[in-house]
């Protein structure tokens, strides 16, 4: 992996926070940030124990942790309630009228719900739950679009104990079936629709499609209506969520939790097989969500903050939902797609609200820079204070658009990276602390001991690439595979002795920052060198004429694997004969020439998962000549393609 991400290894440029900036943070030095940081390493205890008691405990904890590999109990003995900690604790300050949740339908609707709201629609929710005998342990199953009553619903399930499994919106039948199935849920929370791009999505009649069959565990199915298309309803099985609120009260005490009661399980897919029912559980959790958010994010009670992310993903719990609810900030949730009904939704929302935080994706990045400036210009983002990204390495080119377009070259910009089974951020640019450097993800957070290792589980010195592994537990931290402790240990603390492996390969430079390289598996080996997949798109992508490229290896006589590139050209440019010749210099330019691309297709789209990472598997199978083949100078929709492949998370 020597030559993984020299790309992003030979960027120079770094970008230390303001002192405007740093004076006002809450770590507001690289010297405070170190001397945290290995205070949290060497003392565990004192320092989440700290960290812990800003949080509301029914009991304290007797022990900060217990840990036996791979099994780790964080703040024993210690009873809580997430759902009081996002809710009833602000209710006695000045946030008690505070903004918590700030929405916007995508057809335009605008709603407010204060804390005090919110509670009240959350404890009415979970004597609804109760009402239909839902208890402490059951897992419930949360089916919904981006609108108020989704974290209405989870918090509810919080607040009883109940385990909710919150699935993607635009997840299918089957993958409905399947969660139920694992997860043994007794109970669906839907909508009738959700909108995305100005048509209705048939929520509620994917959940009937997903229960027709089998008897299931499903006993009852809460229908809230949002987009007033018409649904079946199956009498004894289905009730309304209005109706339902209609028979009770909004009292409904926090139920003490143990800290280690499951909070949710969120299925996620490997590298093989089915997806894996990733479990959460309730005080380690909530303490690296709130303590995440209020260090990296930063946020002040003055923020309105806006993370991108739908529910149905990790970066949606932990950064939509609990971090930000649990500092008592304002979260800003945006029901649709991005480019509806024109491709400045997002500056519109940032302009009309003021956001100050926003947090969002470089896929999304990637398709702002493709539709063009113009549609930023006619927007003033002068609210914005703070940028964030997550959930794929970030091109020091994206990077430099997203600070200089979106942030105005003001804003400091925090690459997170972390995972569904990490729980919160685990590798960061603590934003008035740490200087940020475009490409490179930063350092270690607080209690993290991240490092690279080589084949051996030996740690690397800088500049050479290896696995990124996680050497001590950490509170958020995954606490099993659902039904699977097995396959828990085996997947994650059996590859490296000693260690969580993250399945992601990374170097770290001389300051100790890490650049992920991206998954292992996406890594290629050329004619013995390594090769990241996502530094040859970066290259690709730091040519004018590129909107979008992905890479992924095909077997090679020669070489072992050769290089295939998928590439999305900016509008308005033409595929040229010429066009090929000058990328493949261009990528033997900025990496060397064993990364020049073998095979370049043109594509009017790349495929993606919901989330919006690139399905690589489905294009190493037409790079490798199994789906298809042909004319590579005309433009292949790939995105129709992943439309038609089954699984496509
Ligand atoms: C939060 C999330 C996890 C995988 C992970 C990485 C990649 C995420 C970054 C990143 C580079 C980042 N959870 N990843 N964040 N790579 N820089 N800042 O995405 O479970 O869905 O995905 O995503 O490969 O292993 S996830």
């Amino acid at each position: 992996m020597s030559t993984a991400i020299e790309s992003n290894l030979k960027e120079k440029r770094v970008f230390k926070p303001t002192k405007e900036f740093s004076k006002a943070a809450r770590i507001q030095s690289l010297a405070q940030y170190r001397e945290m940081w290995e205070e949290s390493i060497e003392r565990p205890d004192k320092f989440w124990g700290r960290e812990a008691s800003e949080l509301t405990w029914q009991t304290k904890w007797s022990k900060v942790l217990d840990w036996k590999e791979p099994y780790a109990q964080w703040f024993v003995g210690g009873k809580l309630n997430v759902s009081e900690n996002c809710l009833d604790r602000h209710l006695l300050t000045a946030r008690k009228n505070k903004a918590a949740i700030i929405w916007e339908g995508e057809p335009g609707e605008k709603r407010v719900l204060t804390y005090q709201q919110l509670h009240r629609e959350v404890c009415r929710f979970a004597n609804v739950l109760k009402r239909n005998k839902i208890k402490k342990g059951d897992r419930v199953l949360i089916y919904m679009p981006m609108i108020p009553e989704a974290a209405v619903a989870m918090l509810a399930c919080a607040r009883i104990g109940a385990t909710h499994s919150v699935v993607f919106g635009g997840f299918s039948a089957d993958s409905i079936r399947d969660r139920i199935t694992d997860s043994k849920a007794v109970m669906v929370i839907t909508t009738d629709g959700g909108y995305r791009r100005g048509s209705i999505v048939p929520l509620k009649k994917n959940v009937d499609d997903a229960l027709r069959d089998d008897p299931q565990s499903i006993k009852k199915v809460i229908v809230f209506r949002r987009a007033g298309n018409d649904v079946h309803i199956e009498e004894g099985r289905d009730v309304w969520w209005h109706r339902e609120m209609d028979y009770v009260n909004a009292v409904c005490p926090a139920e003490p939790l143990d800290s280690e009661h499951p909070l949710f399980i969120l299925y996620t897919s490997g590298s093989t097989g089915k997806p894996k029912g990733i479990l959460h559980t309730t005080g380690g959790y909530l303490l690296q969500a709130y303590a995440t958010s209020k260090y990296v994010f930063d946020l002040r009670d003055e923020d309105v903050y806006w993370c991108t992310a739908d529910i149905g993903w990790v970066t949606g719990h932990s950064y939509v939902v609990y971090g930000p609810l649990a500092c008592g900030a304002t979260s800003l949730m945006y029901e649709g797609a991005p480019n509806w009904p024109e491709n400045d939704r997002f500056w519109r929302i940032i302009e009309e609200y003021a956001v100050t935080v926003f947090y969002t994706a470089p896929t999304a990045i990637r398709a702002f820079i493709r539709w063009g400036d113009q549609w930023i210009k006619k927007h003033d983002l002068s609210s914005l204070r703070l940028l964030g990204s997550v959930g794929e390495p970030i091109s020091p080119d994206a990077w430099m658009w997203y600070h200089n377009v979106i942030g105005g070259g003001r804003c400091p910009i925090v690459d997170t990276w972390w995972q569904t089974e990490t729980g919160a951020i685990m590798i960061t640019t603590l934003p008035g602390a740490i200087p940020a450097k475009p490409g490179s993800a930063g350092l270690p957070f607080f209690g993290v001991d991240a490092v690279i290792v080589d084949d051996d589980g030996k740690e690397v010195g800088p500049n050479v690439g290896g696995k990124v592994v996680i050497r001590k537990p950490w509170p958020s931290m995954l606490r099993s595979i659902y039904g699977d402790k097995p396959r828990y240990k085996k997947t994650y603390w059996s590859e490296v002795k000693g260690a969580y492996f993250a399945g992601d390969g990374a170097h770290r430079d001389k300051d100790g920052y890490f650049l992920i390289a991206g998954r292992i598996d996406d890594v290629l080996n050329v004619a013995g060198h390594r090769l990241g997949t996502s530094e040859i798109e970066g290259a690709l992508g730091s040519h004018p004429a590129v909107a979008e490229a992905a890479v992924v290896g095909r077997p090679d006589e020669l070489k072992g694997q050769g290089v295939v590139a998928f590439v999305v050209l900016k509008g308005g440019i033409a595929v040229e004969p010429h066009l090929r010749e000058e990328l493949r210099q261009h990528v033997g330019q900025v990496i060397g020439p064993i990364a020049k691309p073998d095979d370049i297709r043109f594509a009017e789209g790349l495929p993606k998962t919901r989330s919006g990472k690139i399905m690589r598997r489905l294009l190493k199978e037409i790079a490798g000549g199994k789906a298809i083949t042909g004319d590579t100078t005309t433009l292949e929709d790939l995105s129709i393609i992943a439309k038609l492949s089954s699984n496509s998370d």
